[in-house]
């Protein structure tokens, strides 16, 4: 006999292993995911829960630890999805199956298209964002895509570098970062917007957290807006969104540019994340805002120190078990400067091994400075499971 270990982080081996052996690919897809091991964690575990949790693990073998008020469990996805079905999960632990079904879905069954003002963005393969900054002060590009000629160019680039949306931004969100005005700001984004879409630019997105700007934006062809306060700065923005029909990116963040990074404090940062993502779609929905158009990003940098940021990006699966879309944004920020010791000019690299790291961990959406970079990696990230 002959024994070899297959790579669990993805399906693709034991799927790969089964069809290799003649099984059809659609029965090898769905053992590949029920064989994949899960390692979930439960927090709020009552008593009775806890003590109905230990006899499931000791009737079934999976591993079942706990302590007071939570439990790690681990097992075999198929094995724990009889804890997610109402008729099948033993007494005592009918709470859990709400928000294990939840995540299960989600999981098992990912997104596989956003729909964005007049059309709809496939996900199978990765999905490439430029940023397109046209201010003054933004802490990578400020400055020198304020003029409109040079910020055609460089969405021009960005566009050949296989950027499939460009995001275009008139107000920086650095700490320390001055507020812009809605008129100022829509004066900066407004025509940039419209060049854009006149020449077959787009689609294109507007980052901002201002229900002013949007509408102009999206009157002037903009198909998404992308709100790094999660509809928490202006409570006028998701109807707007919800009107126009536009995709919406709801960023992780905690206060404001100016005071998030007094408030990186988390007892489990992908947890607390996830939790606060959940409330700013709650805030989308409430507005009218279709599910189907909701993108969701953990915020790297807003809020969060390097080594959150890293223990984030391990643990992105806690954000995609909500089942929206996941975009990331760690270009050229901060915690890969802590890694590499590189400046801001020169982090393009790291942000693009960043983004393939992201995309194992179930990203479909990277925005991203330098394109032709990262469109490398993930491209080899994307062949190891394609
Ligand atoms: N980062 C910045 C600005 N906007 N939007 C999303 N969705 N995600 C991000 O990570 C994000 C963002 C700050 O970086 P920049 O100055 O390079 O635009």
């Amino acid at each position: 006999m002959k024994v070899s270990l297959l790579a669990t982080h993805s399906a693709s081996a034991v799927r790969e292993a089964l069809t290799a052996r003649g099984w059809d690919p659609e029965r090898s897809r769905f053992a590949a995911v029920g064989l994949r091991p899960l390692v979930l964690l439960l927090d709020g575990v009552g008593e009775p829960e806890r003590e109905a949790l230990v006899r499931w693990g000791a009737r079934t073998g999976a591993d079942v630890l706990t302590g007071e008020g939570w439990a790690l469990v681990a097992a075999a996805a198929s094995r724990l999805a009889p804890l997610a079905r109402p008729d099948r999960a033993p007494p005592g632990l009918e709470t859990l199956v709400p928000p294990l079904a939840a995540f299960l879905i989600g999981y098992a069954d990912p997104p596989r298209r956003w729909m964005i003002a007049g059309g709809e963005v496939p996900l199978e393969e990765p999905v490439l964002v430029g940023v397109l900054n046209v201010t003054p002060d933004s802490f990578s590009d400020g400055g020198q895509f304020a003029e409109l000629a040079a910020a055609l160019r460089q969405a021009d680039k960005l566009k050949a570098d296989g950027c499939q949306l460009i995001d275009i931004g008139g107000e920086s969100t650095r700490p320390g970062a001055v507020r812009v005005p809605a008129a100022e700001e829509a004066t900066r984004v407004v025509p940039v917007v419209r060049a854009l879409v006149s020449r077959g630019l787009g689609p294109v997105s507007v980052d901002t957290r201002k229900a002013d700007v949007a509408r102009a934006a999206l009157d002037a062809g903009a198909a998404v807006v992308n709100d790094v306060s999660g509809l928490a700065v202006d409570p006028a923005l998701g109807g707007v969104v919800a009107r126009a029909g536009a995709g919406l990116v709801l960023m992780h963040m905690r206060g404001t540019p100016d005071t998030m990074d007094g408030l990186a404090r988390y007892g489990d940062v992908a947890v607390e994340v996830a939790e606060e993502l959940g409330v700013a779609i709650a805030r989308a929905t409430d507005a009218g805002v279709a599910p189907e158009r909701i993108v969701l990003d953990p915020g790297f940098g807003f809020a969060k120190t390097a080594a959150q940021n890293f223990r984030l990006l391990d643990e992105l699966a806690t954000v995609v078990g909500l089942g929206y879309p996941v975009l990331v944004g760690p270009s050229r920020k901060r915690f890969l400067g802590a890694a590499t010791g590189r400046p801001v000019a020169d982090r393009d690299r790291a942000s693009a091994v960043a983004c393939a790291l992201a995309w194992e961990r179930g990203a479909r959406l990277f925005r991203v400075h330098d394109a032709a970079l990262a469109r490398e990696a993930l491209a080899v990230a994307r062949a190891l499971d394609a």
